[in-house]
Formats: C-alpha cells, sequence, structure tokens
C-alpha cells in the first residue's frame, strides 16, 4: 500500500506545483504556482485521488457531489464513480436559453451535496459557487479540497459553519519535497514568508554558463570537458552500466557523438580484458571527442587509493580523465588520483541516503579546497567553483523501484544549477540508445539554455 507521500510525489512528477516567482490573479507574487488540471490526464492517479478524498468523508451524508468547475469536475466525476453517489453538474455560466439552468444532473429540494474544489486559497470561489447551489433547495454541509494553500480560506469557511476537508497543505508539501532534496531551503523560507504575509524577497539566483566556468577553472581537464560541451552543446554524460565488452563498445559508438563523457562501471564488465576493453573504448572517446568518467567511488585512506586507481587489473590512472571518489577519507586521501579529474560524491540520489546537510556541507568544503576535485555529484545545488554532475535523471520514469529517485533536466539545471546530467537506463536500456542519446542530449542543453 502506498503512503499519502509517495502518492503526493506520483501527483508532484505530473508537474502540479512549480516553484518560482507567479503573479498571481490578484495581482499578488508568489513564490510557489499550483495547477492540479494534469491529475486528471492520469487515469490512474485520478482514481487513487478520488478514494484518498473519499477516505476522509462521511460519505452517508451526502445525497449528490458536485465539483467547482473546471479543475474539480473530472475529480468530483471519479469520486462519484468510485463511490455511487450521484454526481450534479454546475455551470460556469447559466444557459442563455432553454431552461437556463445554473445546476444541472437529477437531484432533489432538501438533498444534501458534497462539494469537491481543487485548490483553496482565500475560498472566494466557493464562497460564490455556495450560494448558486443552495439557491436550487441543496444544502451544502461539507466541502472537500486537495490542497490548501493556506492563506485562510479554509478557516474563513469554517467559520461560517461549512465543515472543509483537505488532503495535503502547502507546509506538508513543502516537507516532503524537501525530505525528498525537492525543494531548497532557501525556496521554503520564502514560502513561510509568503505564507505569513510578508512581502516576498525574490532575489535572482544566476548561475554561471560554461564559459564562465570555463574561465575560472584551472584544472586542464575541466576545461576540456567544458570545452566539449560547448563545441558539442551538450552537457550529458552516459553511464555505461552494461556487462560486457561488447555492450560497452556498442553503446560508446552508439552514444559516443552526444555525449561529453562516458561514464564505466569497469568492475562489473565481466570479460573484462585491457587490450579488449579499454584500448578500443580509448580509440572509440578519441574518435567522438568524448572523455571517459570511471564511477569508482572510491573510499579508502589515500595510500590505498593510490594503488585501487594504478595497480589491479583495471589501471585506472592509465586511461580515466575523470574518477568519481567518496570524500569520506578527507583532504588528504584526494591528493593521489594525479592523472584524473577528480567528481567527490557529496549527496546521493538514493532514498535514504546517509548524505544528509552536515555531511554534504562538510564534503563541499574538501572539494572546494582541493586543487584535485573539478566537481560534486549531488542532488541539491552546490558552490558554482565547482561543476555540477547530477545522476537520478530519466525522462520518462520517477525511480526504479530499487530506491533510485529521478528527476527532470529541467528541475536539475534550473533549480540546482547543474553543468551536467548523467544518465543510465534512461539511455542504454532504451530500444534505440542513439535516439535516447539525442533526445537526452537535446534536452538537457535546452534545460541548461533556459537557466541562464
Ligand atoms: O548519487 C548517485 C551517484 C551516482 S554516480 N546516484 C547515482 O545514480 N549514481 C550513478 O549514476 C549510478 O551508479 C549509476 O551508474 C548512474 C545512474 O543510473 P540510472 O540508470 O539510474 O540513470
Amino acid at each position: 500500500m502506498e503512503t499519502k507521500k509517495q502518492f503526493f510525489l506520483e501527483c508532484y512528477q505530473l508537474g502540479i506545483i512549480k516553484f518560482g516567482k507567479f503573479t498571481l490573479k490578484s495581482g499578488i507574487e508568489s513564490p510557489f504556482y499550483v495547477d492540479l488540471r494534469p491529475l486528471a490526464s492520469d487515469p490512474k492517479i485520478l482514481k487513487h485521488l478520488a478514494n484518498y478524498l473519499l477516505e476522509m468523508l462521511p460519505l452517508d451524508n451526502f445525497d449528490v457531489i458536485c465539483g467547482v468547475p473546471y479543475a474539480a469536475l473530472p475529480m468530483a466525476t471519479a469520486m462519484s464513480l468510485e463511490s455511487y453517489i450521484p454526481l450534479i453538474i454546475k455551470r460556469k455560466e447559466a444557459k442563455s436559453y432553454g431552461t437556463k439552468k445554473l445546476i444541472e444532473g437529477i437531484y432533489k429540494k432538501g438533498q444534501n451535496c458534497l462539494l469537491v474544489e481543487d485548490v483553496i486559497t482565500s475560498g472566494k470561489s466557493l464562497l460564490e459557487t455556495i450560494p448558486e447551489i443552495e439557491n436550487e433547495g441543496i444544502t451544502v454541509s461539507d466541502i472537500v479540497v486537495v490542497l490548501d494553500r493556506q492563506q485562510g480560506g479554509k478557516e474563513m469557511l469554517e467559520e461560517k459553519g461549512y465543515n472543509v476537508h483537505t488532503l495535503f497543505n502547502i507546509t506538508e508539501v513543502c516537507e516532503m519535497l524537501s525530505e525528498e532534496n525537492l525543494l531548497m531551503d532557501d525556496e521554503i523560507a520564502r514560502i513561510k514568508d509568503f505564507l505569513e504575509g510578508n512581502i516576498v524577497k525574490f532575489e535572482k539566483r544566476t548561475r554561471k554558463s560554461y564559459e564562465e566556468k570555463n574561465k575560472e577553472t584551472q584544472h586542464h581537464i575541466s576545461q576540456k570537458l567544458i570545452n566539449i560541451a560547448i563545441a558539442k552543446k551538450s552537457n550529458l554524460i552516459a553511464s555505461a552500466d552494461v556487462l560486457t565488452t561488447s555492450e560497452l563498445l556498442s553503446l560508446a559508438e552508439k552514444v559516443g557523438p552526444n555525449i561529453v563523457a562516458l561514464k564505466t562501471h569497469i568492475d562489473i564488465i565481466t570479460d573484462f580484458d585491457y587490450e579488449k576493453t579499454i584500448v578500443p573504448l580509448l580509440e572509440i572517446a578519441k574518435r567522438h571527442d568524448f572523455l571517459l568518467m570511471e564511477d569508482r567511488k572510491f573510499a579508502d585512506i589515500g595510500n590505498t587509493q593510490e594503488l585501487q586507481y594504478s595497480y589491479g587489473i583495471y589501471r585506472i590512472s592509465s586511461w580515466a580523465d575523470l574518477v568519481t571518489s567518496q570524500v569520506i577519507g578527507g583532504y588528504a586521501a584526494m591528493e593521489y588520483f594525479l592523472n584524473s579529474g577528480i567528481v567527490a560524491i557529496l549527496g546521493m540520489s538514493s532514498k535514504g541516503t546517509l548524505t544528509d546537510n552536515h555531511y554534504r556541507n562538510e564534503a563541499e568544503k574538501i572539494a572546494i579546497e582541493h586543487p584535485n576535485i573539478i566537481g560534486g555529484v549531488c542532488q541539491n545545488e552546490i558552490s558554482d567553483s565547482l561543476l555540477l554532475f547530477t545522476p537520478g535523471v530519466n525522462l520518462a520514469t520517477a525511480g526504479d523501484g530499487k530506491g533510485q529517485q529521478y528527476n527532470t533536466p529541467e528541475h536539475v539545471f534550473k533549480n540546482l544549477h547543474s553543468d551536467f546530467i548523467i544518465v543510465g537506463r534512461g539511455i542504454y536500456k532504451a530500444d534505440d540508445a542513439e535516439k535516447a542519446s539525442l533526445e537526452y542530449k537535446i534536452a538537457g542543453w535546452n534545460a541548461y539554455l533556459a537557466s541562464l
């Protein structure tokens, strides 16, 4: 059974709430914008929503259900189908001909109506709708609302004697999104300010372009990577989490023209052979102009890491332009990756990760100070003196059922100011990896341009 939070996160993936600066109907500038209409386009979600709403209500009290037009109409319909409580339809405006009725459907005077609304703000539109129903001799005792923006509407209607049931409110929404690293602390503070009735200051957070980052970085690998990004109009790193040399080389060949780097987990290649795996891979990388990033996630003392980096069958230092490393061993442990740019693991994308705020901050300090570290892997915004690599990007799905949590390119470039997206299954599991890599390349580049 999914929890209410899981359900909300599924709804969130449909784009029902956006954060930024929005001018509302009233002229007020709001730090968030809610539009629940997309929920009606996902039948499974709409059905679940109807049941969540029905669960909160004393159903025996209602003879009819009515939705406030338009957004709540499909919700009210779904609730009627799930509960067998008959639906009546309220028009926005009375017909100018025929019956001139405002309420359509079958009802009798004296019946009690459950009113359904998608979002409640000040409660003004509900206050206009209720008399139009009551004028037909129907009573309205209860109102059920999907999302309460917490701007006084619920309390005002309760004072007037209506029972108002809400499924989510904006404070809960902020908490759920913050727990999932989908909302930053400064945005939450701004929303809190807004709800307290204060004028909200929208300071412009700007991001650095590739050109700006290129000028500031000292590391030759960062420069190389950024130059490829600019030349190819791509910020895509394909993650080649495949198990054989032939799959690895075939994927590299297909996605090569569209990527800035190919990320490997070289220790999962079952038939690894330096001559047959690495030598041809280097040739493909050179021909298609991309870098090799070994996602080894080193996590030991400096001496051991130095050995793991250069020896054993993989000899990573001889071919990887970039390597990922945990910074759990501290600053000094980062000294020994001399041939590659280090990408530090600052925050992970998996559910329940231990990389909390404190850890991320301490890890980021090391990353900023260390000359060998060119950037970080993180699901949050990091210092713009580093390159930000964001895995957990997928255009089609929100998770993998194994704890991976996905974001869209728009979110990672606009909100996190990412520089590079890392995409694994979205590409190598696609029927046509070449086509998928082109789609991610275009989506990533457009999202980058839009974030400037
Ligand atoms: O926090 C992280 C860090 C990394 S490097 N979350 C991740 O998913 N990764 C890696 O990115 C992971 O090891 C995998 O290789 C890739 C994501 O693959 P996907 O199939 O979920 O897109």
